[in-house]
């Protein structure tokens, strides 16, 4: 039993209970006696306390097994929020045998009892948890089962090769073995699919955490100024003393429903004295070369044209040249960026033409990266150990070793596989990954 209804006020609160249980207490603390109850239809009534006193007046459902998201007995009480009523409900369930369940044990149970597997349940909580509507977009593909079902056809397949090998090694005399030239089509296929998948997973990853959009420019173009407009607050310190932020300072921000992770980063110049305004400006180059999207604010109203240093940084990277100080106005080089936008970052109308062009960038990396997938650390640390056994497995078939040998590497890569989905996962691993998710799921 648990309340699955956000703690704090609103308009209702869910208590859920699952298990055998469940109807018998739903009949007792439902203020209108039935004799006979349909699933999965609402009934409007008094609810009680387990004395008999009415409570409230809300919406009760029952959930036959294995047809809930347990795959066991389930009951609700829709209740008027906030918590105070639900809490009063959960006490008399407590009296009447229930007990309140710990993190996540609802999914743990809907895993348990089939109705979904392991990648599937903890796409449950990657959905709860997401921050950007993209996020959540890739979470619930993986709810569906899109990301298992691509792992079940490479498990699938290399369970496939490795009963032909099994049957080798049984009746060596009888089966012939499968010719080197076959073999090595079918890792060939089980390897390129499963290298997709992590590639994918990298683009998943980049979605789901945040693009990393790493302010970048000279120092005092305005950068900071820059990541405190997009954030709409002060975050970052602003002077005109050039060499301002020393450190790099990191901001999520959400952009067209897509999750950024916004870097303000020291102002870069050809050379300095200052020993912490160096290493701050070796920030700014390590973040400019991890980043996935890079905004160049250039001082637009200096006389000078950008260090070519800053067109090397940014040369192979999505970016968003942004000549800053119009208000100022814009010295004359600028008429040659053709592809730039001009503002003014220090007053809102200045600097309105940022927001189309950052969100036209942000949509299409997005775009871009439509075929990702996200994964768990779990996931990504089981993909890559089917992907060492696979590569392992190569290396046997080259020295030309026996079935028994292949079998070997191939059964670890299927069972890593197989961890993924939930199969022969521990106890102590299914606490590990139960645990972290919220009350109530
Ligand atoms: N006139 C004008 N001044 C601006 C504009 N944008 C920023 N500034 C000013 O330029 C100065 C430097 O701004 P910052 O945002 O601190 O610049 P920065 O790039 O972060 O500088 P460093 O951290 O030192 O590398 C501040 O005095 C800002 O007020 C603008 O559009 N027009
Ligand atoms: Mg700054």
């Amino acid at each position: 039993m648990a309340i699955a209804t956000p703690p704090g006020e609103g308009g209702v609160a869910i208590v859920r209970l699952s298990g055998p249980l469940a109807p018998r207490l739903l009949a007792r603390l439902y203020g209108r006696p039935r004799v006979y109850w349909e699933s999965h239809k609402l009934y409007y009534g008094p609810v009680l306390q387990a004395d008999g006193e009415a409570i409230d007046q809300g919406l009760v459902v029952w959930m036959k097994a294995p047809h809930s998201y347990t795959g066991e007995e389930v009951a609700e009480f829709h209740l008027h929020g906030g918590s105070a009523l639900a809490h009063l409900l959960m006490q008399s369930c407590l009296t009447l045998g229930a007990r309140l369940a710990r993190p996540g044990e609802f999914t743990l149970r809907a895993f348990m009892n089939g109705k979904l597997d392991l990648a599937q349940a903890e796409a449950v909580q990657q959905l709860i948890q997401s921050r950007s509507l993209v996020a959540a977009r890739l979470a619930s593909r993986n709810l569906l089962g899109h990301f298992s079902s691509q792992v079940e056809q490479i498990r699938h397949d290399l369970l496939d090769w490795l009963a032909l090998l099994e049957a080798e090694i049984d009746f060596g005399d009888e089966v012939p073995g499968l010719p080197l030239e076959q073999s090595l089509q079918r890792w060939t296929r089980a390897h390129d699919r499963l290298e997709r998948m992590l590639q994918q997973g990298q683009g998943g990853k980049a979605l789901a955490d945040g693009l990393r959009t790493v302010i970048l420019g000279a120092p005092n173009a305005g950068k900071s100024t820059l990541m405190n407009l997009l954030l709409g607050r002060q975050r970052a310190l602003v002077t005109d003393v050039a060499g301002t932020t020393r450190d790099t300072l990191e901001e999520p921000l959400v952009v067209a429903g897509i999750a950024l992770l916004l870097v303000d980063t020291a102002g870069v110049r050809p050379t300095t004295d200052d020993l912490v305004e160096r290493l701050g400006m070796e920030r700014a180059r390590q973040e400019a070369a991890q980043a996935d999207l890079i905004l160049w604010v250039v001082d637009g109203h200096d006389p000078d044209p950008p260090e070519p240093e800053f067109y090397a940084a940014v040369f192979d990277k999505p970016h968003l040249l942004l000549l800053n100080k119009a208000d100022l106005g814009l010295a004359p080089w600028t008429n040659t960026a053709e592809v730039a936008v001009r503002l003014s970052l220090l007053e809102k109308e200045g600097a309105e033409p940022l927001w189309p062009a950052l969100e036209k960038w942000v949509q299409r990396l997005a775009g871009q990266q439509h075929d990702v997938i996200r994964l768990t650390q779990r996931q990504w640390e089981s993909l890559l150990q089917a992907q060492q056994s696979l590569l392992r497995l190569r290396e046997t078939l080259e020295a030309g070793m026996s079935a028994e040998f292949l079998a070997l590497d191939l059964r670890a890569a299927a069972q890593a596989l197989g961890q993924i989905q939930g199969l022969n996962v521990s106890e102590e691993i299914l606490d590990r990954i139960f645990s972290t998710f919220c009350l109530g799921k």
